[in-house]
């Protein structure tokens, strides 16, 4: 028996991950490298417990049993699945997982992200008390977390902050080289954004529409652009976001972040059929944050937004933006630390 509990943030993509190379089918390699800030406010606790015998999962999720007909259980199993071919003696195992979110799963924030890290750092260190394992390092757990959910792999670095997945195919071998490389680290600590608030929005969407999963595929089979979207965000967009990053030039981040966010959903559009994530909320709270020097707005696969701005500009905006939506749906944040044993 072990007994593991983890808590993890969940993240915001400043520039995004949005498909799987079609070469590595199964692997969850993603076409094209993402980086991402810790939100601290939003996160998943994870209670595991492992045994050794029979192969079984049993899934509760904010104190409701998960059934086995249910996507949310499909996912979490083939979570195992993928893991135990890389990981042999997970097969050999039993797994009681019980968790929570501290923030409503149909808000539109990302759970799947805070979810698989805190279960792939619960597994790794579950793994290591039975002795199946030496101690596994974010490296590795990050791959592992890669298994259950693409944007859960920013969240397992330790350090957070602002985290970098790098896609790591470039130069590969082969399927387990690539694999391999496609890690998370993180860049920069969270104290490096002291002076930034990130401001979540509910712009009121509930539970997605499009799954980002399904969505995701269509786009790299049919938007026109897609490839090329990839490697101009590969090579131009993404190591100019950091260079901004690294001289903390916050106007000059906050006009590429936008650029990233409004990239990511005209590859939605071109989808065919079209996806269409934003909604007039989402369209208004763009009008209502202003030139690019001032604030960055970035929306994921749903209306709503997080704004990031520097703190002593929040305290207007938060109250602008609650006078859009409603105060209790307007969460400030800082950027936050990886998962904690908790
Ligand atoms: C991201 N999103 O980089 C992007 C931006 C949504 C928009 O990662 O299939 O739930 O589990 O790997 O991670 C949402 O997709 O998809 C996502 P899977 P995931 O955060």
């Amino acid at each position: 028996m072990a007994d593991v509990g983890v808590v993890s943030p969940t993240n915001i993509a400043l520039v995004k991950y949005w498909g799987k190379h079609p070469r590595y089918p199964g692997l969850f390699i993603p076409t094209k490298s993402s980086i991402s800030l810790n939100i601290a406010s939003f996160t998943t606790r994870t209670r595991l417990r492992t045994k050794k015998g029979t192969n079984e999962v049993r899934f509760s999720l904010n104190g409701r049993k998960v059934g086995e007909e249910e996507e949310e259980f499909a996912y979490v199993r083939d979570f195992f699945g993928r893991l135990s071919t890389r990981y042999r003696f997970a097969k050999r195992y039993s797994y009681l997982i019980e968790s929570r979110n501290n923030f409503p799963t149909a808000s539109g924030f990302a759970s799947s992200a805070s979810g698989f890290s805190a279960l792939a750092v619960a597994f790794a260190r579950a793994m290591e008390e039975q002795g199946e394992t030496p101690r596994l390092g974010d490296r590795d757990v990050s791959v592992i977390a890669r298994l259950g959910s693409g944007s859960a792999t920013r969240s397992v670095p330790s350090k957070g902050g602002l985290v970098i997945w790098h896609r790591g195919y470039d130069g590969a071998r082969n399927d387990d080289d690539a694999s391999a490389a496609s890690f998370a680290e993180s860049l920069y600590r969270p104290s490096h954004f002291a002076e930034l608030a990130l401001i979540c929005v509910n712009a009121g969407g509930g539970q997605k529409k499009v799954k980002s999963r399904a969505g995701m595929d269509e786009s790299v089979k049919t938007a026109k652009g897609y490839w090329s979207w990839v490697e101009n965000e590969e090579k131009e967009l993404l190591p100019s976001m950091l260079r901004t990053v690294r001289r903390k030039d916050w106007a000059a981040m906050f006009g590429l972040v936008r650029e990233a966010s409004d990239n990511f959903h005209r590859v939605c559009r071109e989808t065919k059929p079209p996806i269409a994530y934003l909604n007039d909320t989402s369209r208004k709270i763009v009008r209502l944050v202003g030139p690019p020097e001032q604030a960055a707005y970035t929306f994921d696969a749903g209306p709503n937004a997080v704004v990031i701005a520097l703190k002593d500009r929040a305290k207007g905006l938060r109250s602008a933006l609650a006078g859009l939506v409603g105060k209790r749906n307007v969460v400030q944040s800082a950027v936050g630390a990886g998962p904690v044993e908790a």
